[in-house]
């Protein structure tokens, strides 16, 4: 057991979670943790008002941010804006998930307790334990030729690559080098996972159930997908090549 309870992070970029994420921060901060757990929301200034829904309940409860963003907006952008907003807040570990109850936080006990082992643990469809729910058969089917490809691609026998349901340890954060960062929209999950394997980060899987989103609808346009892998084809080329498995 550590000495000290860990500062917890979960990040959380939110565009239009009106609908979610009151609930979702809740059910966060009654999970039974030995650590001290935070929820930092990262809100690119929905029009649903999703950020005023936070920063109420920031005015109640200590444990709850939010970091509102006016600039460009996207999912990549956030995400980095929001793990260094939560290496700002003094986490020792940060915890991504979706803000539309995909992502459950029943699991993150889970994640939080596999840190002991690694420094970065996924939360993954695709392993002995895991189910990926409530989709369309389409969507499943992307997720799937998808990690193929970029299973094939970044070298890796990670199974869910395209996981936004992750826990990083500080360290790990801080070695990323979170401002040179291309990714604006999705790809940044991509992107930060072609990092840790060209850093030979120890990466672990932990089960989840992955569900459909609770309320409200999908940014993933087809569009977006497309602009997605066309981004994760560039990394290579960006960061060079991943090292051959087996290499030491
Ligand atoms: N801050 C921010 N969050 C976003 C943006 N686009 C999507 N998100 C959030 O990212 C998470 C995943 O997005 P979602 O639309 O559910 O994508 P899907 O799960 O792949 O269908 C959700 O919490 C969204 O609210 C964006 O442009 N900015
Ligand atoms: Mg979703």
């Amino acid at each position: 057991m550590p000495e000290h309870k860990r500062k917890v992070v979960v990040m959380i970029p939110t565009y239009n979670e009106a609908e979610n994420i009151q609930a979702l921060i809740r059910e966060i901060l009654a999970l039974p943790a030995a650590d001290d757990l935070h929820v930092l929301v990262v809100d690119d200034d929905s029009p649903d008002g999703t950020a005023e829904l936070v920063r109420a309940m920031a005015a109640d409860d200590p444990r709850a941010h939010v970091l509102i963003r006016k600039k460009r907006r996207g999912r990549g952008a956030a995400g980095i804006d929001g793990f260094k907003a939560a290496l700002a807040l003094g986490a020792d570990l940060v915890v991504e998930m979706d803000g539309d109850f995909s992502h459950q936080p029943r699991f993150i006990p889970a994640l939080l307790a596999e840190m002991e082992r690694c420094d970065v643990a996924i939360g993954s469809r695709f392993i002995i334990g895991a189910a990926d729910f409530n989709r369309t058969f389409g969507r499943r089917m992307i997720t799937w030729f998808v990690g193929r490809f970029i299973r094939r691609r970044f070298r890796t026998s990670i199974r869910d690559v395209s996981s936004g349901f992750r826990c990083f340890k500080r360290q790990i954060l801080e070695k990323l080098g979170l401002d040179d960062l291309v990714s604006v929209g999705p790809s940044i999950v991509l992107e930060i996972l072609y990092k840790l394997i060209l850093m030979d980060a120890s990466i672990r899987e932990v089960p989840i159930v992955f569900v459909d989103r609770r309320k409200g609808q999908t940014k993933l346009s087809g569009r977006t997908l497309i602009k997605t892998l066309l981004m994760a084809l560039k990394f290579r080329k960006i960061y060079g090549p991943p090292p051959l498995r087996g290499s030491a």
